[in-house]
């Protein structure tokens, strides 16, 4: 059982609090920051809120928060944060990420920071951000320790933050499919179910309202498919000619990852992005021992045993030698 207690005190104290994710923030991230923001204002008023988003948030997961965020470099500046900006707010919540890697724009303020910064994560990898830290690696969701927030605090769900807790944790389990779903988690869904959330609708929004776009972007990375490894290891590119040529959105790229997984003899992916500065994000996914997060670290990267990221400072072509490597050794080690 968790401890919330500390974690209540600090959001009771504070008349203005300012919520973050990590960059390119995904469902778990977004429901999150939805259900605290509209959360807190039910049980302690008067309260000012104010999201933050250190970039920007994709259109297919804007429902789920109540109000429009600040985006770093739009509304806010690095400048600014460095030169206190922020002191203004009582609390700064991070969920979903305790990694500085993971907050551009704000890492370093958070942890010069010493006090009114609480933090809810489920991650392996994290560094020394928070004063009051609220980290439960078995949790398969962010918005699984928020839902217990939410019931340690006896505040009350309704349909907005039922539906947003709920797609925090149906985004993070690939809607309940992969290996961290344990008995809470369906027992959790169950009752933000009960509460108001509306699985059929929810997934309608998140994967079947996107333009055409973004399968042909799909049909593109497809095309790049290698397999190695008597086909255990999956890899793939997404370029940004391939981008400009499809007209798709980068956030369209989120969950692409998984399409190898339909390969039965497929165990781990690699999907290399080019960004817009020439270097290379990669995604990595496993359903076999190999440890992703662990290969993701060498790097500076991480995440979790079986879903892990990492940018490597390198053109596309040799950032996918590199890793590629990486991801052989360990998936051989692990044989
Ligand atoms: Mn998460």
């Amino acid at each position: 059982m968790i401890d919330f207690q500390s974690a209540l005190a600090l959001i009771k104290s504070a008349p203005r609090i300012l919520f973050t994710t990590h960059a390119r923030p995904d469902g778990d991230a977004l429901g999150c920051l939805g259900a605290l923001e509209s959360g807190i204002h039910a049980v302690h008023t008067p309260v000012q809120t104010q999201l933050l988003l250190l970039t920007p948030c994709p259109d297919h997961y804007r429902f789920l928060l109540g109000q429009d965020p600040w985006v770093m470099g739009q509304n806010l500046t690095e400048e600014q944060v460095k030169t206190g900006r922020l002191d203004e707010f009582d609390l700064i919540i991070v969920a979903d990420t305790a990694a500085k890697r993971q907050l551009p724009g704000i890492g370093d303020y958070l942890t010069a920071r010493k006090t009114g910064v609480l933090v809810f994560d489920h991650h392996l990898s994290h560094d020394s951000i928070g004063a009051v830290r609220v980290i439960d690696t078995s949790a398969a969701a962010a918005g699984e320790i928020v839902f217990a927030l939410f019931q340690a605090g006896g505040w009350p769900i309704g349909p907005f933050i039922a539906d947003a807790l709920f797609t925090a944790i149906a985004t993070d389990t690939g809607w309940f499919r992969f290996e961290n779903v344990h008995t809470d988690t369906l027992t959790i869904a169950g009752q933000l179910i009960a509460c108001g959330a509306r699985p059929d609708v929810l997934y309608r929004r998140l994967f079947q309202e996107f333009p055409p776009e973004r399968l042909k972007l799909q049909a593109r990375m497809v095309e790049t498919l290698e397999l190695h490894e008597n086909n255990r290891l999956a890899v793939m590119h997404i370029t940004n000619d391939m981008l400009r040529e499809t007209g798709a959105r980068r956030s369209y790229i989120e969950n692409f990852v998984n399409e190898p997984m339909q390969i039965g003899a497929v165990e781990a992916v690699l999907l290399l992005v080019e960004q817009e500065d020439a270097t290379t994000r990669a995604s990595l996914r496993s359903r076999c021992n190999l440890d992703v997060n662990a290969v993701a670290q060498v790097f500076g990267g991480g995440g979790h045993a079986r879903a892990a990221g990492v940018t490597l400072n390198e053109k596309l072509p040799i950032a996918r030698e590199i890793l590629l490597a990486a991801m052989k050794a360990a998936l051989v080690e692990k044989q």
